[in-house]
């Protein structure tokens, strides 16, 4: 019986947490593509680097990798400063 209870509790503590990530990117995403849209005192090459993880980050999330998506679009957010 405890050992039921403690794996829903596991599940559901994954189910939570793979939602709350899931959130995250798209969150990061509009955070980016505001800061960009507003303009940016960053050089060109910055700023294609931004934009590239900016993509890769989209990518990952789609693919479900929203962990990995989130690493990349804080790297995007570190460098505008947001
Ligand atoms: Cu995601």
């Amino acid at each position: 019986m405890m050992k039921k209870i403690a794996v829903l509790a596991a599940l559901v503590a994954i189910a939570w947490a793979t939602t709350a990530l899931a959130n995250e990117c798209p969150m990061d995403m509009k955070e980016i593509d505001e800061a960009l849209s507003k303009g940016t005192k960053l050089s060109a090459a910055d700023l294609a680097e931004i934009k590239k993880w900016r993509a890769q980050g989209e990518e990952l999330h789609n693919a479900g990798k929203h962990k990995e998506s989130m690493e990349i679009l804080d790297k995007a957010k570190d460098m505008l400063g947001i």
